[in-house]
């Protein structure tokens, strides 16, 4: 398949070309793609250089299927530019997601409702991501009612200049160039993303309303503080999630143990729980300190971390993509074109 990657020299385009040389996706021809002042520079696929090329030539190439992660005002002006030209787009950024005529994917869960007139398919937040994974099988057995979650993310979610800043503070650099608006190194900013009327963040609304378009049940409640923290290989959170019907702790874990993407992590005895540092460079989502809250009827605690470059990025975006592939939505769009 001919695939493009819009934004190829971000941190998540970087994601994307390692993930789809991993997962060894067909690629048939790559069109590194992104902004004018990257044009011309090289990334490096498969151990091959490849040239970064602009928008309008990404459109002329005609690939099958763009993956963009260029922020939200690129995605607003371009990703329907490439879906007029036939291309599928599956777009990383907010801009999409509440659409009520886009999909908002995530493979596990809903890959199944894509149809080839989906041109514009849009892939969630990260944080939202790592979370409804292990919640759907739960969510079909227990029926969730309210999910109470905090987030501990890595500043790769940022982008590199995050990452920059803190490395540049733990070196010492009083210098150093401010993403956030604090030092990030050796503190917690409880701000992910802009504050609203609401008194929440966009990144905290994100979560709340995420999780009911991609569960298809505006019925689960959903509370988020979502907190930066200084790591650099995932997100982590603490959800506390309310069912209307009791659960079996041991059941629970099987089925957690038996959902696609999900890795159970969970003896605590002998220090076994996910972690970041553990979590980097995989693309399940890893659940752990699965236990009861004991303070109310049917309500469970559990840790869940994944990395946000891998599942909450790259690696559901190109699975979206082997999904419009295997289904052959994509030659199906093609013959309708
Ligand atoms: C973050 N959720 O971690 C964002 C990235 N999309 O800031």
């Amino acid at each position: 398949m001919k695939i493009a990657v819009v934004g190829a020299t971000g941190l998540v385009g970087g994601e994307i070309l390692k993930v789809l040389a991993e997962r060894n996706f067909p690629v048939s021809e790559l069109i590194p793609v992104a902004s004018e002042r990257s044009v011309g520079k090289q990334v490096e696929f498969k151990g091959k250089p490849y040239t970064v090329v602009s928008f309008e030539d990404a459109i002329a190439a005609k690939p099958a299927v763009a993956i963009f992660s260029a922020g939200g005002s690129t995605s607003l002006e371009l990703a329907p530019r490439f879906a007029e030209a036939g291309i599928f787009v599956v777009d990383n950024s907010s801009a999409w997601r509440m659409d009520p005529t886009k999909k908002l994917v995530v493979p596990e869960i809903n890959a199944d409702t894509l149809t080839a007139d989906d041109k514009i398919i849009a892939n969630p937040n990260c944080s939202t991501i790592q979370m409804v994974v292990p919640l759907k099988p739960l969510h079909d057995r227990y029926k969730i009612k309210r999910i109470v979650v905090s987030t501990y993310q890595s500043v790769t979610g940022t982008g590199k200049a995050a990452v920059d800043q803190l490395f540049a503070e733990r070196k010492g650099d009083q210098d150093a160039k401010k993403v956030y608006p604090h030092p990030i190194d050796l503190n917690v900013l409880p701000h992910i993303d802009v504050f609203l009327d609401n008194g929440y963040t966009k990144e905290e609304m994100k979560m709340v309303n995420e999780t009911k378009k991609i569960m298809g049940d505006d019925s689960i409640q959903v509370t988020a503080t979502t907190v930066r923290i200084p790591t650099i290989g995932g997100h982590s959170e603490s959800v506390n999630i309310e069912f209307e019907n009791d659960f079996d702790l041991a059941e629970v874990v099987e089925l957690l143990s038996n959902a696609d993407g999900v890795i159970v992590q969970d003896d605590p005895k002998n220090y076994v729980y996910p972690m970041p540092l553990t979590a980097h460079g995989r693309d399940e989502v890893f659940v752990g300190r699965i236990r009861r809250d004991e303070t109310q009827p049917n309500t469970l605690n559990m840790w869940i971390v994944a990395d946000n470059l891998r599942k909450g990025a790259a690696t559901n975006a190109v699975q979206i993509a082997e999904y419009l592939m295997k289904n052959k939505l994509v030659e199906a769009a093609e013959v309708v074109a």
